[in-house]
């Protein structure tokens, strides 16, 4: 008998509700689940390419340990044992620092390493703690520490109301939205038209959504913090300023109008390449659209301005009337951890730094930046050991292959990942858990970033083979083995679904809310396409952490990097190309390469160059190109395309699947290269340290 599953996808952060049909412990579909309240049936490839993914031969199923080079598969006792060993060992050898940790992208995607990672990973007490942050968002917390009291209240684009969406460096269409959790993207953004409204994209490349655009205008890569500066400039030039209920609780707003009055929309257009009178165009626009949204994402973050211009996007909201006004950015009020003040992690910044070059701390994390130095400098504090739980930092940190080369110069590393790729080949034992399927889920991460409040719990598919070991299973055996080899045994902690039940209990919905009845585990396991909780309403002014519950809109630090940023106006413009980045629906960073349903098709790993640019250097349409700077040098196809701004390259990242030891042959059969060769640890803004992977300086010659 086929038997239904509800479930949400926790492949990225649209978190889309899943129908999978089953017969005898095969999936026999994965479908659209219609009655989901936050997705409606929408799904993409990769949900359904799960089915793949929870087939993958190459997924491994058991520990394994790697004696003079082959490995082996080991039993979990013993393998928990081996590290507690090796981590304690090392600790007390050269000191706690001497271990590091390393945590990916997929570990907010599944709720047991919400809940459990930290158990574990205290225990190292150790400074030298990275994740993929630092490569992404890491602005995005900075600005709403500063500005709201706390790293998670983030303004979310109230998009299925807004009158006019402003959106830079993010396209949506290929990503399925970041801090912007809102699946089936197409129709809520044509609905935006459909109402009357306006869709404006900034991006140097003419992406999928700009496509659906009223107006799209190209950009030079790095340079959107002039245009937001301008904008903020001539709507107080213009007395365009709007203040709703929070312009009696926002400081600071004086010292901004001075501080923008050098960019006028001239000096921006002469830098970003957006002429002024359109940039005099989009500030009237968002002046006087009923409601408005400046969105701005990875295009925006991942750049030598990233803290910013995610800076400019919250001022603009503020100063338009549309921060914490519906169709305009709302914080959002899920069943779960919803950010305000009586959350604890309200993150902090500054506290310590990195060893060798002094990069920030940010949330007891040092940029991913500094990771290889910190492996690679000698002298006390020097990393010796590794820890990577959900991570593929060689595809996915600049400089991959210095890393590479670090990581293989470590006295251990271990692993918690389902694959042998490229990071965790160099790892002494390997952790994998067991299928996605069969662990149950409820998303306490992206739930907080959504357009619409729901809450969905997921249980488990399939349920896993007895001698394998769920995530949140190897973070409590790996706490308890190294607790013990500490002296002060820890006790497991309780499995997520217990601590999801108490969280809900003590959660804003406990008790019901309006229309909403008390949302416990129980009623959701009742419920399972999930509950709709309601739109975003406004709720800033009561859920600000700041110590005096104000609003802060400047400070020390904005007002030196917005010197930094008149001083590198004033520079001459670089004439080289400038490679940016690429998402496609059919690719999650660097991991789903894995998978026959996603992987075929033609190539994806080439690289768009415009047909002027092309000409310049006599390069034919298909042709082997050799993309090279100081940093390194890698070659692929070059493949002709109008969608490029000139003077402007682009290539996905995450490829880059070339090691004969790893054990992933569908990748390996579709290697592509890996961006991250040309990516500088050195390139960083140098406010809070967050990666550049964009922009990058590079030359283009036949390869
Ligand atoms: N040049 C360039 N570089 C980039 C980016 C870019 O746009 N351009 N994007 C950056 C961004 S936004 C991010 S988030 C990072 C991502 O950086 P990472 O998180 O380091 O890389 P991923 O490719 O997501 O690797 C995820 C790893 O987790 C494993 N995994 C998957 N699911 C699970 C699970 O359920 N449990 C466990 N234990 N492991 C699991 C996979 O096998 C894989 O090894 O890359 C960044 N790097
Ligand atoms: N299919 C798929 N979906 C994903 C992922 C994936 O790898 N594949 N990764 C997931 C992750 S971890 C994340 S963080 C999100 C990211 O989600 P998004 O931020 O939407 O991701 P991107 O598609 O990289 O969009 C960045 C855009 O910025 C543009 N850009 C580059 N440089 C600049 C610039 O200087 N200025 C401006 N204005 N634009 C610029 C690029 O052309 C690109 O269109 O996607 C998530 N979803
Ligand atoms: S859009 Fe994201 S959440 Fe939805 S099916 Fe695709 S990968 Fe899964
Ligand atoms: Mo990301």
């Amino acid at each position: 008998m086929p038997t239904t599953h509800y479930r949400a996808c926790h492949l990225c952060e649209a978190i889309c509700g899943l129908k999978i049909v089953t017969e005898n412990e095969q999936i026999i579909s994965i479908t659209g689940d219609m009655d989901d309240p936050l997705s409606k049936g929408h799904i993409c490839p990769k949900g359904v390419a799960l089915k793949d993914l929870h087939n993958d031969p190459d997924r491994l199923k058991q520990p394994l340990h790697k004696v003079n080079g082959q490995w082996h598969s080991i039993e979990w006792d013993e393998a928990y044992q081996l590290v507690a060993d090796k981590l304690h060992g090392i600790a007390s050898q050269y000191g706690n620092d001497a271990v590091s940790f390393y945590a990916g992208n997929p570990n907010v995607h599944n709720y047991g390493h919400m809940t459990h990672g930290a158990h574990f990973s205290r225990l190292l007490r150790t400074k030298n703690r990275f994740s993929a942050t630092s490569v992404d968002q890491l602005p995005h917390h900075v600005v709403s520490l500063w500005m709201y009291g706390h790293q998670s209240l983030l303004p979310i684009a109230d998009i299925d109301h807004t009158d006019f969406l402003l959106v830079l460096g993010a396209n949506p269409m290929a990503s399925n939205g970041s801090l912007l959790t809102a699946p089936d993207i197409r129709n809520r953004l044509k609905a935006i038209r459909k109402r009357g409204g306006q869709l404006v994209v900034i991006d140097p490349r003419r992406t999928e959504t700009a496509k659906l655009a009223d107006t799209h205008h190209f950009i030079r890569p790095g340079t959107d913090a002039a245009l937001l500066l301008a904008l903020i400039n001539l709507l107080f030039a213009n007395q365009q300023i709007t203040l709703n209920h929070l312009g009696a609780i926002s400081d600071g707003l004086a010292d901004v109008e001075q501080a923008v009055q050098p960019f006028t929309a001239q000096w921006a257009a002469h830098y970003c390449g957006i002429a002024a009178t359109e940039i005099e165009a989009l500030a009237l626009q968002l002046a006087s659209a009923p409601s408005a949204a400046v969105y701005g994402r990875m295009g925006v973050s991942t750049q030598g301005f990233g803290t910013l211009c995610q800076w400019a996007i919250q001022v603009l909201n503020l100063i338009t009337g549309n921060l914490d006004s519906v169709g305009g950015t709302l914080v959002t009020s899920p069943a779960v951890n919803p950010a305000g003040p009586t959350d604890r992690a309200k993150g902090q910044f500054g506290q310590w730094h990195s060893r060798v070059r002094g990069l920030p701390e940010f949330a007891k994390e040092l940029p991913c930046s500094a990771m290889i130095e910190e492996i690679e400098t000698a002298g006390e504090g020097q990393i010796k050991a590794m820890v990577t739980i959900a991570g593929n930092p060689v595809l996915s940190t600049p400089t991959g292959q210095r890393l590479d080369k670090a990581l293989a110069g470590l006295e251990f590393m271990v692993s918690i990942d389902p694959y042998l790729n490229e990071t965790t080949r160099h790892a002494d034992i390997i952790l994998p858990p067991a299928s996605p399927l069969a662990h149950s889920h409820y998303d306490i991460v992206f739930a907080r970033f959504a357009v619409h409040n729901t809450a969905k719990f997921s249980p488990e598919v399939f349920a896993k083979a007895g001698d394998e070991r769920y995530d949140y299973q190897i973070l409590n055996g790996l706490a308890l083995a190294l607790s013990t080899k500490q002296g002060k045994p820890v006790a497991p902690l309780p499995k997520p679904e217990l601590l999801l039940a108490h969280m809900l209990s003590v959660g804003p919905y406990s008790q019901g809310r309006g229309d909403v009845p008390a949302i416990s585990l129980e009623l959701l396991k009742a419920n399972p396409s999930g509950i709709d909780l309601g739109p975003l309403r406004p709720s800033l002014s009561k859920r600000l952490c700041t110590d005096d519950q104000r609003i802060h809109t400047f400070n020390d630090i904005i007002a030196a990097d917005i010197n930094r940023l008149a001083q590198a106006m004033d520079k001459p413009i670089d004439g080289q190309l400038s490679l940016i980045g690429k998402r496609d629906l059919r690719s999650n960073n660097s991991w789903m390469h894995n998978l026959p349903y996603l992987i075929k098709g033609k190539p994806r790993c080439v690289l768009l160059m415009h047909p002027d640019d092309m000409a310049a250097k006599q390069l034919q349409d298909g042709q082997a190109v050799t993309v090279s700077n100081a940093i390194g040098s890698i070659t692929l196809t070059v493949s002709e395309s109008h969608e490029m701004m000139p003077s402007v390259v682009c290539m996905p990242h995450g490829w880059g699947h070339t090691f004969a030891d790893t054990q992933q042959q569908v990748a390996n059969d579709n290697p592509g290269v890996n961006m991250n060769q040309l990516t500088d640890v050195n390139g960083l803004d140098p406010v809070c340290g967050n990666a550049i992977l964009s922009g990058i300086s590079v030359t283009v010659s036949a390869a």
